[in-house]
């Protein structure tokens, strides 16, 4: 993990955080393991599992940057009690892509998965609401390596590990299974709202088996 700060980040007047969350000023790098370097000629964006028509979906880079352009203004809270607030997410919607690569109608999950086998997996229903967002801008910029460019998942209901960096596709599923931090430790739903930090607060329903 490293600390930077960048950017000077607007902070909306009523933005109640959640429980247990300091604002952080500035915006410090949170992440495990080392930053992808971005190959544009291999990089290619999977859709994949329980597809419709049981094919997989991919974009290339140019493709994925010429899907339709959307923005959403969202706050992102760490687990670890730090919680950056009010930022411009640009990017695509998820349940644009969705629309764009079906599920077939058994899928109940999603597993994002990013560079070096990191992984978060979703209920289709977080995946698909209204403001999970694939960006590739913040405040109107590129993001920077350090932040996930060339792509990253913006979950705003959601605690941010469930918002991979350097996203490279989505496998469709048709039961829950854990993700990286999911196995390690970390609540199967992540609500910051609900405090859902650790395994063992998840009720009976909330996550799959350990
Ligand atoms: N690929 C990947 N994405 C990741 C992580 C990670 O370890 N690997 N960490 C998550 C966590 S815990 C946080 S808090 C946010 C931090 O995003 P930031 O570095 O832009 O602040 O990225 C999330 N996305
Ligand atoms: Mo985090």
């Amino acid at each position: 993990m490293g600390q930077e700060q960048s950017g000077g980040h607007r902070i909306p007047d009523a933005s109640p955080l959640p429980p247990g969350q300091r604002l952080q000023r500035g915006w410090p790098v949170t992440h495990y393991g080392p930053v992808p370097k971005f190959k544009p000629d291999r990089w290619e964006f999977r859709v994949f599992g329980a597809t419709a028509d049981g094919d997989k979906h991919c974009w290339d880079h140019e493709e994925f940057t010429a899907l339709p352009f959307s923005t959403v203004v969202a706050d992102l809270h760490c687990v670890t009690k730090f919680s950056m607030l009010g930022a411009e997410w640009g990017g695509v919607h998820a349940k644009n892509l969705l629309d764009l690569a079906p599920p077939a109608p058994a899928v109940t999950h999603v597993m994002v998965w990013a560079e070096y086998g990191y992984s978060a997996n979703l209920r289709l229903d977080d995946f698909t609401a209204n403001r999970t967002i694939f960006a590739t801008h913040r405040d109107g910029e590129l993001l920077t390596a350090e932040h996930g460019f060339p792509l990253r998942l913006v979950v705003p209901h959601l605690y941010a590990w469930k918002g991979p960096k350097w996203v490279r596709g989505v496998e469709y599923m048709t039961a829950d299974r854990r993700g990286f931090w999911e196995e390690r430790g970390y609540h199967n739903v992540g609500d910051p709202w609900a405090e859902q930090r650790y395994t063992y607060q998840e009720e009976p329903g909330e996550g799959p088996e350990l």
